[in-house]
């Protein structure tokens, strides 16, 4: 593996596997595979959806409004989603098989109660900093491979961040799985390739 290479693994917590709030089906599936990712990269990234009670994104404090559909907030149209990843709680935690230990950064995302964050670079406003292209470009990191959950919102939407910053991007399509939500799945999957995310 090439030095200036990171391997980034979004949200792999109980909340989005099995059984959890926001539960993507066969989440847990990808944890032997990134595990196995991990022990070939030197430069491991995690990072962790991570929201206060009450977040903005969650349906249960929009009245009328139920998981799945969307609201309009000062940033634009935001899909509401059930509670989920609370800090504190269960579900934000990492599953539990997930080797964390070669991690050198975890960097949580959607603390912020007024505002979401799918991209692991910019929170819903596409304007506000997680300080990770800083990071990554600190320590000479160009080429990024994406792996995790759930494809077409987390992964995705970090994937073509990245490109638009001048990353070399790649997501291991194995080692995630999806949402899909509304078609989304293959949306995102058009929107990467066009971008030139190299899809493996
Ligand atoms: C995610 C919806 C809400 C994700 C996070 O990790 O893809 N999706 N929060
Ligand atoms: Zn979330």
């Amino acid at each position: 593996m090439a030095g200036d290479e990171a391997l980034i693994v979004i949200d792999v917590q109980n909340d989005f596997c099995p059984g959890g709030a926001l539960a993507v089906a066969g989440g847990n599936e990808i944890v032997p595979l990134v595990n196995d990712l991990m022990k070939s990269h030197d430069n491991v990234i995690l990072t962790q959806d991570w929201h206060p009670a009450g977040h903005s994104s969650f349906a249960s404090g929009h009245a009328g409004k139920a998981p799945f559909e969307s609201v309009e907030l000062h940033y634009g149209t935001q899909t509401l989603w059930p509670d989920h990843c609370v800090i504190g709680s269960e579900g934000v935690a990492f599953h539990p098989a997930l080797n964390v230990d070669k991690a050198q950064l975890v960097l949580r995302k959607g603390f912020r109660p007024g505002i979401d964050s799918y991209s692991a670079f910019f929170e819903n406003d596409h304007q506000t900093s997680t300080g990770l292209a800083g990071y990554l470009s600190e320590r000479s990191l160009q080429k990024l491979v994406l792996v995790g959950l759930a494809t077409d919102f987390c992964v995705a939407y970090s994937a073509l961040d990245a490109r638009k910053l001048g990353f070399e991007v790649s997501v291991k399509l194995d080692a995630c799985r999806a949402i899909d939500l509304g078609g989304s799945f293959g949306r995102m999957i058009d929107e990467m390739r066009d971008a030139g995310v190299v899809l493996a």
